[in-house]
């Protein structure tokens, strides 16, 4: 292969993809163990909310293998991992807040050893009441942060000079990340008081930092690594600090290695989720669907501490608007303290469960006019040069939804397949079909502005190979693959001479989460001002050495060529390495023109937005509730994809992933506040079976109009907002059952359950 070939905006593999089919690519478990390695269990919370009277370990202390335990008493720093708000204790003091919150550690020669030790605790408790609902929570004002407030022009007035109103509440369940390598840390304590910790997190900074705070040590004792993580998905933005922070308490109060590696029952009991939403709405509409205002009361279960609920909260109520503009608008939030655990960062982080929210609002309003939901969401997308400011005074100034939603009414064949399932349902009682195109659109940044920056290092040694490391972390979203590919065209070399390495706090500082999609944006382009720096001092080099023109200079194909001459790179670096020129750099990103008032609610947060649309088939089966999705057409911008193929795989993924959300992965806790969904036996995840047969993804031919790196967009999370398109193609067969006049109520996740109960619901009505 020639360098053009493996340049960006090719279909390159994953910079992993051999090892990780070998199984020979290295997780955070398979690195070789240190000799005098513990490994530890954690003792958790039976209780969801009780004062702690008193902890006996004595039984534990003396268990076969054990080593050593810790309590809250041995952190010798700051008992608290948070990310923002410093609520979330690593080990609970005097009281507990939720069922599986770990109240100590046993360090064993075997992991067996720990886990057997751990259940001879003697914990006696006094309980407290508890709040396990958001409803709950809601009524007893009972917040992890201040609610928030948004106000775009009066929107009682507006309601009430609308012709019709829709009024009602729809609910939205959380989901489990359900990474397949679990969390986990090690340990390994250096001299003069210095810790390494390979750890599975998309925030090494951020651990960094916590286990320096626990540990009372400064953050260059610290060295946090992390080369790649076997999915992160959000639950490891934040919610690896506690089990990082455990390790290193332990490791330091027992100088030995240590390793923290959750079983999977215990992750999911422990961890946080996507969080669930309740709405209330109450929206204003004209005799053509045109929406003119929208009141909504948003209440998400943020679980017992704030973690990363007001960011979460923010992004809801700043997508509450998907592809529409909503007219005069009045949005509360609230992020709801219940006794379950903290709540974090899924793929959408927030925004799903605000577009949903609007889309169902959109749909009842289609039927209610008795239309087509397509020709009520195309009447309410935002216009090109009017009708084009967010609720948050944000100007939408690259909106492609109207030619991408074109473009794929018809490659889907949409209206073909709309009588086709009308007609299917007239001929057939228990088997219906339903068929739903929905959009997306989706704000690029972090919505904290000052995460909106991004460090790397890149090295040219003299065979010119070249070495890259970023702030960002490899979770298998091919964030390497792409910012090699950037490397390697701005060199002009192949993409197999470029190696990216380990995320090494030691390496590049003050990194942000690789989270909020931004990976590649930042890091590429903070990669491409490194190797530009490089490329830069190559070309003085070459116009002094060879008396070349500047402006003639080209790096391409492995070669650099001027005019008159030409060299092989690896000629070339050599050269310049015997001439002292300085073959490394740093480089640095920040992302210009952001701004956000939290108070006011109102700015423009977002960098540029994302676009996407997907129709969805499916057949449901009336009688039990089991549905199939058979088809599934998508068109999603990317922008000028850097790697084509990894793009198609994160939307892909991004669908099955959303459609789980949406229609299996459902959370359930007892009357006592315990998590009884806690592994793949009772919390059901989508598989291969349940990709659709026909399964077209493609990319929406587009480039961006801000200047991101190689015009290319975000792509992590916005595709997860797709399979909305599944979830209203059920409700679209459901409501063929009453001729599609009324409004099946169903619940999100639609499972057999919830269709079933919809079905009865809307018989009842249809009497
Ligand atoms: N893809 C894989 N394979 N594994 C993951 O854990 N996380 C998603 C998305 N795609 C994830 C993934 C989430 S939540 C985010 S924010 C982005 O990847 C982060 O990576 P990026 O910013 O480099 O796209
Ligand atoms: N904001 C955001 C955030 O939009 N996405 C994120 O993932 C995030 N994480 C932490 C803080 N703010
Ligand atoms: Mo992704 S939820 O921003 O880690």
């Amino acid at each position: 292969m020639r360098a053009k070939e493996t340049a960006p905006g090719r279909a390159i593999p994953h910079e992993s993809a051999s090892l990780h089919v070998a199984g020979e690519a290295t997780y955070v478990d398979d690195i070789p163990e240190l000799a005098g390695t513990l490994y530890v269990a954690l003792g958790l919370s039976s209780e969801a909310h009780a004062r702690i009277r008193s902890i006996d370990l004595e039984a534990v202390q003396n268990a076969p293998g054990v080593v050593g335990v810790i309590t809250a008493a041995d952190i010798p720093g700051v008992n608290d991992c948070g990310p923002i708000i410093h609520d979330d204790p690593i080990l609970a003091d005097s009281e507990v807040q939720f069922v599986g919150q770990p109240i100590f550690a046993v360090a064993a020669n075997s992991y067996t050893a720990a886990r057997k030790a751990v259940r001879l605790a003697e914990i006696d408790y006094e309980s407290l009441p508890a709040v396990l609902d958001v409803a709950t929570g809601r009524q007893q004002q009972s917040f992890v942060i201040p609610p928030m407030h948004l106000r775009r022009g009066d929107a009682e007035q507006a309601l009430q000079s609308s012709p019709s109103r829709s009024q009602g509440a729809f609910s939205i369940g959380g989901q489990e990340q359900f990474y397949l390598e679990g969390q986990i840390s090690y340990v390994a304590p250096k001299e003069d008081g210095c810790f390494h910790l390979w750890c599975s997190t998309q925030h090494p900074t951020e651990m960094q930092q916590v286990v320096a705070h626990a540990l009372g040590i400064d953050f260059n004792q610290v060295v946090v690594e992390m080369r790649r993580m076997g999915g992160g998905f959000g639950g490891k933005e934040s919610q690896s600090a506690i089990f990082a922070c455990i390790a290193a308490v332990v490791a330091s109060k027992l100088g030995r290695p240590v390793k923290l590696r959750l079983d999977r029952d215990d992750d999911m009991t422990i961890t946080g989720k996507r969080h669930g939403f309740e709405f209330a709405y109450d929206v204003g509409y004209d005799d053509d669907g045109q929406i003119h205002a929208a009141r909504v009361d948003m209440a998400a279960q943020a679980g017992f501490s704030a973690d990363l609920s007001g960011p979460v909260v923010t992004r809801a109520v700043c997508h509450f608007d998907n592809a529409y503009y909503l007219g005069d608008v009045a949005i509360d939030a609230y992020s709801v303290r219940t006794n379950t655990q903290s709540n974090t960062a899924f793929r959408g982080f927030g925004g799903p469960q605000g577009a949903i929210a609007i889309e169902y609002i959109i749909d009842n309003i289609a039927r209610q006019l008795g239309k087509d939901p397509l020709q009520v969401r195309k009447l309410n997308f935002y216009g090109r040069d009017e009708r084009n400011v967010t609720p948050y005074g944000q100007t939408v100034s690259d909106n492609v939804i109207h030619e991408l939603v074109d473009e794929l009414e018809s490659s889907s064949d949409y209206s073909a397949r709309r009588k086709a399932v009308a007609a299917f349902n007239r001929d057939n009682e228990v088997l219906r079909k339903g068929l739903a195109l929905t959009p997306l659109k989706f704000g690029i940044s972090f919505n904290v502005v000052h995460f909106n920056q991004a460090g790397a290092l890149v090295h040219v040694y003299t065979d010119g190979s070249v070495l890259v490391n970023h702030g960002g972390t490899e979770m298998g979203q091919g964030l390497h693959t792409k910012v090699s590919q950037v490397v390697a065209l701005e060199l002009g070399i192949d993409v197999r001479r470029v190696r990216a390495t380990a995320n090494d706090t030691s390496k590049v500082a003050n990194t942000s989460a690789t989270a909020a999609s931004t990976g590649s944006d930042l890091n590429g382009k903070a990669a491409q001002d490194a190797a530009r720096q490089i490329r830069n001092r190559l070309i003085r080099f070459i116009a002094e050495e060879h008396g070349a023109n500047l402006a003639d200079i080209e790096f391409a194909g492995d070669r650099v060529s001027w005019g008159s001459g030409e060299i092989a790179f690896d000629e070339l670096v050599v050269q310049a390495y015997q001439n002292r020129v300085q073959l490394w750099s740093d480089g640095f990103y920040k992302t210009p023109g952001l701004s956000w008032d939290r108070e006011a609610m109102q700015g423009s947060p977002f960098y540029y937005f994302s676009y996407g649309a997907a129709v969805s088939e499916v057949v449901v089966d009336t009688l039990t509730g089991e549905w199939k999705l058979l088809r599934a057409d998508i068109l999603h911008d990317a922008g000028n994809s850097i790697n084509p193929v990894i793009d198609i795989g994160q939307i892909e993924g991004a669908f099955i992933q959303g459609m789980g959300w949406l229609t299996s992965e459902e959370l359930r806790w007892n009357e006592a506040g315990r998590l009884i969904t806690h592994a793949p036996s009772t919390y059901k995840i989508p598989t291969i079976t349940d990709c659709p047969q026909k399964f077209n993804t493609r990319l929406y031919q587009n480039h961006n109009v801000e200047d991101t790196i190689l015009r290319s967009k975000a792509v992590g999370e916005p595709p997860l907002l797709l399979p909305f398109s599944v979830f209203f193609a059920i409700r679209d067969a459901i409501a063929s059952l009453a001729d599609n006049r009324i409004n099946p109520p169903l619940r999100a996740p639609a499972t057999p359950e919830a269709i079933l109960d919809a079905i009865d619901a809307l018989r009842g009505e249809h009497q």
